[in-house]
């Protein structure tokens, strides 16, 4: 029998320490909490309720979208837009803002999110995972636009991930630090049970899909040809790989044991400066990565810095321990 404090528990403790704190996050917090364990839930029953495969659609960004970055995007929706602590919502899986429902009342601040990040590996029976970030609406504005969900990295009040592999877990950044919290679905509880997640600031572990090589710009071509090379090469050392195609399994990773994640930009499709998104998947991700030691940049700039410009935009992504993040920025500043 384990003793860990649950997550609401962590969360009202937390609100707790700010005397002006009104406990609207917390209980948005939580509505994303219970978002997460139906979502976790449908991912974990796959074949047996039918929700594999692919929903014969295509989301904005032209990609397929399987049956389960639907319904999960719906489960986040609904679970959310009641609450009162919203006043819209804007997601991978719809190209529009969304608008609370007349019915609910709207509250001050905003949520972006990836409902099901990962989805091609859904089908596999490989880990995948929801990434959300709080932003808080401007102030005045009731019926928010696009515009006002173009916010910094900066500006997030909060960001957090669920993954759904083996365990589900979430990882939230509230206050200055990146607690994990593993669900016993027995219980039906999330218990803290990985506090202050940090990443190491040396790794000798790289990720990236090495099939776009020839697409990749030069620093970062140099930067994988050196650990490639291992202890022979520049570097000295040998390095391992991983690529899971799911980021959220790989930022957990290197929140475990370290390591360095790239989606860099590439010549692949010239419309794309990179695969990722910035509101939803980067921002969130970056906010936790350096919130637990490491760094996140597109290899010449700090992610958070960036003013974003459209709801989708892409941007390239380069985040991990600290020391080899620094090195791919090196190479960026010495060939540009
Ligand atoms: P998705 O949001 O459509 O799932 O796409 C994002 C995912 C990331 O989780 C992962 O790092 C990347 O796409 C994998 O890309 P690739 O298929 O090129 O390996
Ligand atoms: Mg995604």
């Amino acid at each position: 029998m384990h003793n860990a404090i649950t997550l609401t528990q962590f969360l009202i403790q937390d609100q707790r320490r700010i005397v002006t704190a009104s406990g609207e996050l917390t209980s948005l917090l939580n509505d994303i909490v219970i978002a997460c364990k139906h979502i976790a839930n449908v991912v974990n029953k796959g074949a047996l309720i039918g929700v594999l495969g692919s929903a014969e659609s295509e989301n904005i960004q032209g990609e397929e979208q399987k049956k389960l970055d639907v319904i999960s995007n719906d489960i986040v929706l609904t679970r959310n837009e009641w609450g009162g602590h919203l006043a819209g919502m804007a997601s991978e899986e719809m190209e529009d803002v969304y608008n609370i429902p007349p019915q609910y009342p709207r509250g001050k601040y905003l949520l972006v999110f990836d409902p099901l990040d990962g989805s091609s590996n859904i089908d596999i029976n490989m880990s995948v995972g929801t990434i959300f970030s709080i932003l808080r609406c401007p102030e005045d504005v009731v019926e928010p636009t696009a515009t006002d969900f173009l916010q910094p990295g900066t500006e997030q009040v909060c960001a957090g991930y669920a993954v759904y592999g083996p365990s589900t877990m979430i990882v939230l950044t509230t206050g200055n630090a990146v607690n994990g919290f593993t669900l016993d679905s027995n219980v039906g509880e999330f218990f803290l049970t990985h506090e202050n997640m940090r990443v190491p600031e040396n790794t000798e572990e790289f990720a990236i899909n090495v099939s776009n090589e020839r697409f990749w710009e030069p620093p970062v071509q140099r930067y994988i040809d050196e650990c490639i090379k291992g202890a022979n090469g520049p570097r000295g050392k040998n390095f391992n790989m991983r690529w899971v195609a799911s980021m959220v399994a790989e930022v957990h990773r290197i929140l475990t044991r370290g390591g360095i994640f790239m989606y860099p930009k590439d010549t692949k499709d010239k419309s794309k400066p990179g695969k990722l998104r910035l509101l939803y998947e980067a921002n969130p991700m970056s906010l936790i990565i350096e919130r637990a030691g490491g760094m996140a940049t597109t290899g010449r700039e700090r992610i958070l810095d960036i003013l974003p410009e459209e709801l989708h935009q892409r941007i390239p992504v380069i985040l991990g321990s600290k020391k080899e993040v620094e090195i791919v920025c090196s190479y960026h500043r010495e060939m540009d």
